[in-house]
């Protein structure tokens, strides 16, 4: 039997019903401030997929061993960040009202809101874990409150003080750092701490949502993102 040539992300092509995780890409980058390019993310991500195995001998496990429904990419408004948000916040809703949970490709990083904002309705206790080079605590950036650049103070507008928990951070302006002291976990530099706090949400049994902005990687592993930021030591310790 022929099938439609349907491109979905290697190993996560089950059926809807079936699904524990549904993937879904967010292609767009209206606020990216350097180099433009992360609406082509979740297609070149499914795309470059290919090349690699579904096992991973790191882990021992296999893609296919989590049943995963790849949904493609969200069609968005260009023009509005709000609007872009609450298409993204409405699929997430949908994806948790199936009782299942949802797996965002971006995309600049303001798309993870849209997904927090639902995730936080339904889980209030939630947690954050955020890998990135960059704080993204800034209250507005060149005027607007919904930008890359904010993307964790608004999630912590919806959180509050000490469910943020921020690794390998090391890019932001001063009130950034003065900011994260005060009302987040933030883990300079690298991935010290992460064990300890994956332990400590394991042991409080709450919610966790997963975002990592891959430009925590060195520019010499991951080149390929709007805001590289150097730093040889952040290597995938993780
Ligand atoms: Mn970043």
């Amino acid at each position: 039997m022929m099938n439609p040539n349907i491109e979905t992300f290697i190993g996560c092509d089950c059926g809807y019903e079936e699904a524990d995780m549904v993937l879904y890409g967010a292609p767009f980058d209206s606020t990216t401030s350097f180099r433009p390019g992360a609406r082509f993310g979740p297609s070149a991500m499914r795309h470059e997929s290919f090349g690699l195995e579904t096992w991973s001998p790191y882990q021992d496990a296999d893609l296919t061993d989590c049943a995963v429904f790849d949904s493609g990419d969200m069609e968005l408004c260009f023009g509005s960040s709000e609007t872009a948000l609450k298409d993204i916040e409405e699929r997430a809703e949908e994806i948790f009202t199936d009782g299942k949970f949802p797996l965002l490709l971006g995309g600049e990083h303001l798309v993870t809101l849209g997904a927090v904002r639902a995730a936080v309705r339904r889980y209030p206790e939630l947690h954050i874990i955020h890998f990135d080079a960059h704080a993204d605590l800034r209250d507005d950036y060149l005027g607007a409150k919904l930008s890359h650049a904010c993307v964790l103070r608004r999630c912590h507008d919806l959180l509050g003080d000490g469910r943020i928990h921020q690794f390998c951070i090391r890019s932001g302006d001063r009130e950034e750092f003065r900011f994260a002291k005060e009302h987040t976990e933030l883990h300079p530099f690298g991935f010290d701490g992460l064990k300890e706090t994956v332990t400590a949400l394991r042991e409080k049994n709450v919610p966790v949502y997963f975002t990592i902005d891959l430009d925590c990687l060195d520019p010499s592993i991951f080149p390929g993102t709007g805001t590289p930021e150097p730093e040889a030591s952040a290597s995938p310790g993780f």
